[in-house]
C-alpha cells in the first residue's frame, strides 16, 4: 500500500532536513574518528530509517520500492556511511528474512531490525569467493539437532556491530545454487569471532570486517525458511533489491557533488571572474548533471516496475553499473572543478571521490552487472 502523496512528502523532507542539519555537519568528524555517534544512531531510529521497508506488521514504515529509492537519494547527500548504518538493515540485513524467512523468525528479528535495535549484516563474500559466489567454502554440517559451521567471510557490513548475520554456507556439494542454505546466526553464539576493522580507502564510520565460524553450533531453527538449499537464490534475489537501494545513493552522491561543484565554482575567481563562467567548467557541470538526471530516471522507473510486481533482476544490474560508474565520473569532475582544492581534505569532494569507488565494487562490481546484464538480455531474445 504506498504512502499517501503528503505523507511522503513530509517523510523525503524531514529526511532531507535531517542530512543537511544533522549529517553533514558531522561529516568530517565520523571521517576522522571512523564512528557515528551513538545519539544519531538514536535519532535515525526515531525517523524510522532502519525499517523504511519492513512491513507495518512488524514495525516498519512499509515504504515501497520507489519511496524508498527517494530516501535512499536523500540520505546519498551525505557521508555513505550514515546509510551504511541504518540502510543494511532495510537491505540486505533484512532482506533475506522478508522473503524466505519463516513467520516465526520474521516475528523473532524483523521488529527489532525495523527499529534499529538490532543492526544486521549479510554474509555472502569470503576469502576465494567474491564474484564468484557459488564457489563459497562456509560449511553447515548437520550434527544432532542442528547445524555446525565452520568457514570464514570476509569484508561484511557492520559486522563489528551487528547483532544478526545472514550467513550462506554450504549444505551439499559442487558449484551448484541448490549446495547452499542460508542461515541466521545470533552474534554472541560461541564460536564465532570477529577479525580486525578493515581499514578502507573510503567510506569511514561505515565498519566491516571478517566474520570467523569455528566449529559454531547453531540450532535447526536458524536455517531460513527451515529448507536447506535455497540460500544462493536467495541471496541473489536480495541484491536484486539491494543494487537499486545503492544506485539511489549514487543518485543522491551525484546530486551532492554537483551542489559542491557549483558553490565551488560560483565562488572561485580566475582570470578576473567567477569559474563557474567559463564554458569548460560548465561543460562539466553539465556533463554531470545530464547523467544523474538520467541515473535518477532510469532507478526510479526500475523501483515502479518492482513495485509492479515485475522481474528486476535486469533493470537492478543496468542501474547500478550505470549509477555507480556515473557517480565516480561526476566525482572525478567535482575535484577537476575544484583545482588543487579538490586534492586536500579540507574540502569533502577529496573524501566522497574515494568514498564512491566502492559502489563500484560492492553487492556486485561493474563487470558482474555486465555479466548479469548480458545473460537477460540475451535469454530475453532467445526465448
Ligand atoms: N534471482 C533469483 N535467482 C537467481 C538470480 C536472481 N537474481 N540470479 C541467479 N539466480 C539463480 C539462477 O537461476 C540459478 O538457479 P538454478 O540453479 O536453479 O538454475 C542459480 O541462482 C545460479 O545462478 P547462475 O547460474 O547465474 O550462477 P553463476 O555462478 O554463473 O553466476 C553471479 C552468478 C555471478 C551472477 C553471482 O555469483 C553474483 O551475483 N556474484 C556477485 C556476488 C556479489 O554481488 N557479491 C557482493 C557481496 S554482497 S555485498
Amino acid at each position: 500500500m504506498p504512502l499517501d502523496a503528503d505523507t511522503l512528502t513530509l517523510l523525503v523532507d524531514a529526511t532531507r532536513k535531517f542530512v543537511t542539519e544533522r549529517l553533514v555537519p558531522l561529516e568530517a568528524e565520523v571521517a576522522e574518528t571512523g564512528v557515528i555517534p551513538d545519539a544519531v544512531r538514536e535519532e535515525m531510529q526515531a525517523l524510522g530509517l532502519f525499517g523504511l521497508s519492513i512491513s507495518p506488521e512488524y514495525g516498519g514504515l512499509g515504504l515501497n520500492m520507489e519511496e524508498e529509492v527517494l530516501i535512499a537519494m536523500e540520505l546519498g547527500r551525505t557521508s555513505p556511511a550514515f546509510r551504511s548504518l541504518a540502510g543494511t538493515n532495510i537491505g540486505i540485513g533484512s532482506q533475506a528474512i522478508v522473503l524466505a524467512g519463516t513467520d516465526e523468525q520474521r516475528a523473532r528479528y524483523l521488529p527489532r531490525l525495523a527499529s534499529g535495535e538490532l543492526i544486521g549484516s549479510f554474509a555472502l563474500t569470503e576469502p576465494e569467493a567474491g564474484s564468484d559466489a557459488l564457489s563459497l567454502r562456509t560449511s553447515a554440517r548437520r550434527d544432532g539437532d542442528g547445524y555446525v559451521l565452520n568457514g570464514t567471510k570476509r569484508f561484511i557490513t557492520n559486522a563489528p556491530i551487528a547483532g544478526l548475520y545472514t550467513v550462506m554456507a554450504r549444505t551439499g556439494e559442487g558449484h551448484r545454487a541448490g549446495a547452499i542454505s542460508c542461515f541466521l546466526v545470533e552474534a554472541g553464539t560461541p564460536g564465532i569471532s570477529l577479525g580486525k576493522p578493515d581499514r578502507k580507502m573510503g567510506q569511514a564510520g561505515a565498519l566491516t570486517c571478517d566474520v570467523v565460524f569455528d566449529d559454531c553450533r547453531i540450532p535447526a531453527s536458524a536455517l531460513l525458511g527451515g529448507e536447506e538449499g535455497n540460500g544462493f537464490r536467495t541471496a541473489m534475489r536480495v541484491l536484486d533489491k539491494g543494487r537499486l537501494h545503492i544506485s539511489a545513493v549514487c543518485v543522491g552522491m551525484a546530486e551532492r557533488l554537483i551542489a559542491e561543484s557549483v558553490r565551488y565554482a560560483t565562488e572561485r575567481k580566475q582570470f578576473g571572474q567567477r569559474i563557474a563562467d567559463f564554458q569548460l567548467i560548465q561543460a562539466m557541470i553539465a556533463d554531470s548533471q545530464t547523467e544523474a538526471y538520467a541515473a535518477k530516471a532510469m532507478v526510479l522507473d526500475a523501483a515502479r516496475k518492482r513495485d509492479r510486481g515485475e522481474p528486476t533482476t535486469l533493470e537492478a544490474s543496468c542501474c547500478k553499473l550505470f549509477a555507480t560508474e556515473m557517480v565516480g565520473r561526476v566525482a572525478d569532475r567535482a575535484v577537476q572543478i575544484h583545482g588543487g582544492s579538490g586534492y586536500i581534505s579540507e574540502y569533502p569532494v577529496e573524501r566522497f571521490y574515494r568514498d564512491v569507488r566502492l559502489f563500484r565494487l560492492y553487492e556486485g562490481t561493474s563487470q558482474i552487472q555486465q555479466l548479469v546484464i548480458a545473460r537477460e538480455t540475451i535469454k530475453a531474445h532467445s526465448a
